[in-house]
C-alpha cells in the first residue's frame, strides 16, 4: 500500500515499520513535521480488516476507526493502483467518506506500470477534488502533494496559542516501543505469510552498560509451539538472523553500540492483552 512508507520519507527518518506484507501497521503511530510554512501532526494508520474476528483485528479496527473520527484536520486517502479494489478497500472508502473534512486522494505506486488496476479507481476522481499520482517509496510527485496539504490546511498560529512556539517530540511512542517495533518488523520483512500475524515484540529493558554497550532484552511473542519452533529455525538460524538484523538498525537509529538479547515465547494470549 505505501502510507507508513509514505510518512517515513515526508519525515525524512523511520517513524513507523514499513514491509510487504498487509497490515503490518497495528496502531496509530503520530508524527511531527515541520518546514517553513508551519507545523503539522502526522497521525499513520493501520489499514481495516475486511473480516475482524480476532480480537487483535477488532481492536485494530478500533483504534483507526477512533483515528478517523477523531478531529483531523485533513485526510489523505492512500490507494494502490497495483491492487485489485476489493472490499477492504471499500470499507475504508466508506469510512473516509464520513469524515467532513477536506480529502487528498493519493494514488500510490506510480512507479509501477507493469501491472495496473487504476480504472477500478478512476471513479474516485469525482469524488476528490484533489488527485494525486505519487511514488511514495521513489519520493515521486511529493512535493506538489504537500503544498496542496498546506494549502487546505486550517492556519492556527502557534505563537499566539501559547506565547512561544512548543517543542514537540517526534513521534508519539516510547523507546521501548519503537525498538519493539523494529523487532516485530524484521518478523515480517523475513518469516512466511501466517507468522507475522501471530506474533508481536515485547522489549522489557534497556540499559546503558559501563563498557558503553547498551544492553536491550526482548521477546518475540507467538501463539504456540510449532511457530516459535519455525521463528527459532534450524540450528536457531532464523531468530540468529532477525536479532542480527534488528540489531544492526537499532544500533544506527540510536547511534549505539547495541547488545540484543532477544528470545522467543510462547503466550497464546498475547493478542488479548497487547495493544
Ligand atoms: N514500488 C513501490 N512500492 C511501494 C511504494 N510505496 C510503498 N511501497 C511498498 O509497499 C509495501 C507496503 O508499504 P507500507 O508503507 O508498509 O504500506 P501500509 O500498509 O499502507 O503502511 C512495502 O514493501 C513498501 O516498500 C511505492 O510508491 N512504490
Ligand atoms: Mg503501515
Amino acid at each position: 500500500m505505501g502510507k507508513s512508507t509514505f510518512l517515513n520519507n515526508i519525515i525524512g527518518q523511520k517513524v513507523t515499520i514499513t514491509s510487504p506484507k498487509p497490515q503490518t501497521t497495528r496502531f496509530p503511530i503520530q508524527a511531527y513535521y515541520e518546514d517553513e510554512r508551519g507545523t503539522i501532526f502526522f497521525v499513520d494508520t493501520p489499514g481495516i480488516f475486511g473480516k475482524a474476528e480476532d480480537s487483535l483485528s477488532k481492536k485494530i479496527n478500533a483504534s483507526t476507526l477512533k483515528t478517523a473520527n477523531a478531529n483531523v484536520d485533513l485526510v489523505i486517502y492512500m490507494v494502490d493502483h497495483t491492487r485489485r479494489r476489493d472490499f477492504e478497500e471499500s470499507k475504508v472508502l466508506g469510512i473516509v467518506r464520513k469524515i467532513d473534512r477536506p480529502k487528498i486522494l493519493a494514488i500510490n505506486k506510480v512507479d509501477l506500470q507493469e501491472k495496473t488496476f487504476l480504472p477500478q479507481y478512476e471513479f474516485l476522481r469525482d469524488e476528490f477534488d484533489n488527485v494525486f499520482k505519487i511514488s511514495a517509496l521513489k519520493k515521486q510527485h511529493l512535493k506538489p502533494l504537500m503544498d496542496k496539504v498546506f494549502e487546505l490546511l486550517p492556519e492556527v498560529d502557534e505563537k499566539k496559542q501559547t506565547g512561544e512556539k512548543p517543542i514537540y517530540p517526534l513521534m508519539n511512542v516510547d523507546s521501548n516501543t519503537f525498538i519493539a517495533e523494529l523487532i516485530r518488523e524484521k518478523v515480517y520483512l523475513m518469516m512466511g505469510e501466517e507468522i507475522p500475524y501471530t506474533t508481536t515484540a515485547v522489549v522489557d529493558e534497556i540499559t546503558e552498560r559501563k563498557n558503553g554497550i547498551t544492553y536491550i532484552k526482548a521477546r518475540i511473542l507467538t501463539i504456540n509451539v510449532r511457530y516459535k519452533q519455525m521463528l527459532i529455525g534450524a540450528g536457531g538460524r532464523k531468530i540468529k538472523e532477525i536479532g542480527s538484523y534488528a540489531r544492526k538498525e537499532i544500533a544506527l537509529a540510536t547511534a549505539k553500540k547495541i547488545y540484543l538479547d532477544l528470545t522467543i515465547e510462547v503466550d497464546p494470549h498475547w493478542q488479548e492483552v497487547l495493544y
